[in-house]
């Protein structure tokens, strides 16, 4: 029936014959209509054509190596954009590897929508061993926010638009949307096709919050003597930032950035307490949090972080009523959209707003600057090999010079320090392993970051988590994407001296010591830097960034530096059983 029909969309026409469509082309069509226009995957099939079609109909189809770092390019794409990212998979073993990166996307709110092809329902039903047979709506569902099957190419448009509302409505998340091979060759009436696609109108509508909550809110502001504002990735995500800046700068109340909301307001700011962070968090008396959530990240609300039992009040902004009281009790629970309700809690503050006491002030000024000179002198060393300080006082200048550039960041030693040392001047640039602390992130956040912005990508990975990703250096050389890699090659996983005990192999933290990443990077046909001190690092960056040409640059960083498990070494379990002396 195809072969003679006419199916629109560039295909050879057959006058006769009424106008059809297909399966595929709704998808792309569902898809375009909603505005979106890349899609991350890995090809075979059943939808090797729908990416193809999709770059013939001109949307983006970066394809990658693995099903993971599409899947994280696809949410990293939704925080940066607002509107989902798409990762297209095949079935089974293709769906089973981009599912990590949907449920990460949803631990971290990151609007993404995982589309799988599947095989037949009538043999995965029975369970009769079809090509790549999984059950996947059903593995899916715990691990997103919501999952769809689409039957009938009737539907798609239907389909789609759910997936989209479900995304990117209220708390953002992953959704996936399960296709069977069989729906792609379905065909219709194209006008019907047509009529039945669904532009999603509103698909994130603002919710604001009840005068009540506001009022509130303020109230217990006012009565604070040691306020804090917290900041986080919910708050980058909202893009309200002129206004986040106003209720900071209008209230005088200091803040603190959880990790990638650095840049909100530039680490720079007077108000920003971010280098006297532990302080901050002990000593306040009233806490509120925009867009962050009171888990382990934050000692959970409580704690000796937070000093005496009780002596912090929360007040909290978030899309997610359900989020309230879900470590500590929320004195003020500010339930809406970020931008409507900083805006609110702004024009309640009015003319006769009072600035905190200025003691409080003083006491995390006085403690910033003493931890900032503190730090001043480990950044400058010039010891061969680096230590991790040296390497990042380099980069540090690097992105200073470069404060529109994206920084991607993941690893142990390599992400705690630069996290605390890499100064951040604009809003969303920096990306990193978020809630779960997940490695492997990196190529795919650097692939997405640099296709959805158009800015240049600073990579800076610890040697271990950069492997989870490394074969996609040959996807960004593929693209001649502006990604400058940085490898903190200190021989392994938080260190490169252990041992084992029994002689017999490699310690289970090390690499092949001296490793040459930089190499990987020529494979592909890309730039390989390999340095050894912070002057040849300042240079090998520059260069790179300066040429927008992919490179990588090998950092050898100096194997017994990094401590174990960077700054949560209290997370690893210790033993019970007590060594004989
Ligand atoms: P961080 O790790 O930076 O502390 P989290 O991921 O823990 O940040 O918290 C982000 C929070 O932001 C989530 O609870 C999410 O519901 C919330 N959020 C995301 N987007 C919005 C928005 N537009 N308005 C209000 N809350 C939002
Ligand atoms: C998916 C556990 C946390 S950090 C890390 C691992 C393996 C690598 C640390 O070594 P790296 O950094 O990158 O060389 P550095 O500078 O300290 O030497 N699997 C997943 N996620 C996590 N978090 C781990 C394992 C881990
Ligand atoms: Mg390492």
């Amino acid at each position: 029936m195809t072969a003679v029909a006419k199916i629109v969309h560039n295909t050879p026409e057959i006058e006769a014959e009424p106008d059809l469509t297909d399966g595929f082309h709704l998808v792309i069509d569902a898809l375009k209509l909603n505005g979106i226009e890349t899609i991350y995957g890995v090809p075979g099939i059943p939808i090797t054509d729908l990416g193809r079609m999709a770059q013939a109909e001109g949307m983006r189809v970066i394809s990658f190596r693995h099903e993971q770092h599409a899947g994280n390019a696809a949410a990293i794409a939704g925080f940066l954009t607002q509107k989902p990212g798409i990762c297209l998979t095949v079935s089974a073993p293709g769906f089973l590897n981009g599912l990590t990166a949907l449920a990460n996307a949803t631990t971290n709110c990151f609007p993404m929508i995982l589309i799988s092809g599947s095989s037949e329902r009538e043999i995965v039903d029975l369970q009769q061993g079809d090509y790549e047979e999984m059950d996947q709506l059903a593995i899916a569902k715990p691990l997103c926010k919501a999952a769809f099957r689409v039957l009938h190419a009737a539907d798609i448009g239907i389909g789609v638009a759910r997936a989209i509302r479900a995304a990117c409505s209220g708390r953002p998340g992953g959704v996936y949307l399960d296709l069977p091979a069989k729906l792609f060759a379905q065909v219709m009436d194209a006008e019907a096709g047509r009529q039945s696609l669904v532009k999603v109108i509103d698909p994130a509508p603002a919710q604001r919050p009840a005068p009540e909550a506001i009022a509130r809110a303020l109230d217990v502001l006012k009565s604070a003597k040691r306020p804090l504002i917290v900041l986080g990735k919910g708050a980058a995500y909202a893009q309200a930032d002129e206004a986040i800046r106003a209720l900071v700068e209008t209230s005088g109340i200091p803040y603190v950035p959880m990790s990638m909301a650095k840049g909100l307001l530039p680490d720079t700011h007077p108000l920003s307490a971010g280098a006297a962070r532990s302080t901050a968090l002990k000593d306040s008396d009233v806490v509120l949090l925009i867009g962050a959530r009171l888990n382990w990240l934050l000692s959970h609300g409580k704690g000796k972080s937070w000093g005496e039992p009780g002596s912090t009040k929360f007040i909290q902004i978030d899309i997610e009523p359900r989020e309230m009281d879900s470590n500590v009790e929320i004195v003020a629970p500010v339930v809406g959209d970020i931008a409507s309700c900083v805006q609110a809690l702004l024009d309640g503050m009015g003319k006769g707003w009072q600035q905190p006491p200025s003691d409080w002030i003083e006491t995390l000024k006085t403690k910033r600057d003493a931890n900032i000179a503190k730090m001043a002198p480990k950044l400058m060393s010039n010891a061969s090999p680096m230590t991790f300080h040296a390497a990042l006082g380099a980069l540090r200048t690097i992105v200073k010079e470069r404060p529109d550039a994206i920084l991607v960041n993941e690893g142990a030693n390599t992400l705690d320090l630069a996290r605390g040392i890499i100064d951040m001047y604009q809003p969303r640039k920096r990306l990193d392993v978020g809630t779960w602390g997940i490695m492997g992130i990196g190529m795919g956040f650097a692939v997405a970051a640099a296709v959805e912005t158009g800015k240049p990508v600073l990579c800076v990975e610890g040697d271990s988590a950069f492997g989870f990703s490394g074969m996609e250096v040959e996807t960004i050389c593929r693209y001649g994407l502006p990604v400058c890699i940085v490898v903190f090659n200190n021989n392994g996983i938080y260190r490169g001296t252990d041992t084992d005990p029994t002689g017999r192999d490699p310690a289970t933290t090390v690499f092949v010591p001296d490793s040459r990443y930089d190499r990987m990077m020529e494979a592909f046909g890309g730039v390989g830097y390999h340095v050894t001190t912070p002057d040849e690092l300042t240079r090998a960056v520059n260069e790179a960034m300066n040429s927008g040409r992919p490179a990588l640059v090998n950092a050898v960083i100096d194997p017994a530096a990094g401590s174990e498990s960077g700054n949560i070494g209290s997370l690893n379990p210790q033993s019970g059983i007590k060594k004989k002396k």
